[in-house]
């Protein structure tokens, strides 16, 4: 079910190709909730993609990566759609809709944009798929955007505010499509 799922999302990445078209945003605004992120890493290569899907009220998120170190990777949708090489701080932190802290293993946690560890394996690829359950698509989508963070190290689900996990080596900015 997984892979048929990806496969499908790739399909739809290639006829797309990052191209946000005035078509795909009015099919946005009509409630076809779907956005997309091409990930880069600090030196502008193109490392995976990420696709955000409201289905009944929470938020599927799909990560798919190649070329990326092998080992656990921290992953999160963060709070600004703005990925500026190399360090991506201008994505700001986590996606955080009700102030909580880092993590599912933090009593005050987690972020609505907290994520499992993207697991990459010897080849350089992984993929993942996790459902946000506290936050709505409009506020993912609010007027800052938002962007898909994936980090050098492992997420601990629990140090405040990014788990421990590292510098960010690639980022995404969704998009509606
Ligand atoms: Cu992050
Ligand atoms: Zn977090």
């Amino acid at each position: 079910m997984t892979g048929r799922i990806l496969a499908a999302g790739g399909l739809a990445m290639l006829a797309l190709t990052g191209c946000v078209t005035k078509a795909q945003n009015e099919r946005y605004m009509a409630g076809q909730h779907r956005a997309q992120a091409e990930l880069r890493d600090a030196g502008g290569k193109i490392v995976g993609t990420a696709v955000a899907e409201e289905i009944d009220g929470s938020i599927r998120v799909l990560v798919d990566v190649r070329g990326v170190a092998p080992g656990p990777h921290g992953v999160h949708v963060h709070t600004v759609g703005k990925c500026t090489a190399p360090d991506f701080t201008s994505a700001g932190g986590h996606w955080n809709a009700t102030a909580k802290q880092h993590g599912k293993e933090n009593p005050m946690g987690p972020h609505s944009g907290d994520m499992p560890n993207l697991k990459v394996d010897e080849k350089g690829s992984g993929n993942g798929r996790f459902m946000l359950e506290g936050g709505t698509f409009a506020g993912l989508l609010d007027e800052d955007g938002a962007s898909l963070v994936v980090h050098a190290g492992e997420d601990d689900y629990k140090t405040d505010p990014s788990g421990n996990s590292g510098g960010r080596i690639a980022c995404g900015v969704f998009q509606a499509m």
